[in-house]
């Protein structure tokens, strides 16, 4: 399943490593992609992700998690 969440703070090709990074730690999750324009992070998992794990771990990176 895919997750898509907006995350505030990115600027550059490191902080979309870093929000990667952390996001890919999430267990189930197989694939992350960030454009960092928007914001926009997709997350392709096996399992349903919760919002508090997501934004646990978008803090975890140095971001802010908007939430929906
Ligand atoms: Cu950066």
């Amino acid at each position: 399943m895919q997750t898509t969440i907006k995350v505030l703070g990115m600027t550059c090709g490191h902080c979309v490593s870093a929000v990667t990074m952390e996001l890919s730690l999430l267990p189930t999750v197989t694939e992350v992609s960030v454009d960092l324009e928007s914001g926009q992070v997709t997350i392709s998992s096996d399992s349903a992700l919760e919002q508090a794990q997501l934004a646990t771990a978008i803090d975890e990176a140095g971001y802010e998690l908007v939430p929906n």
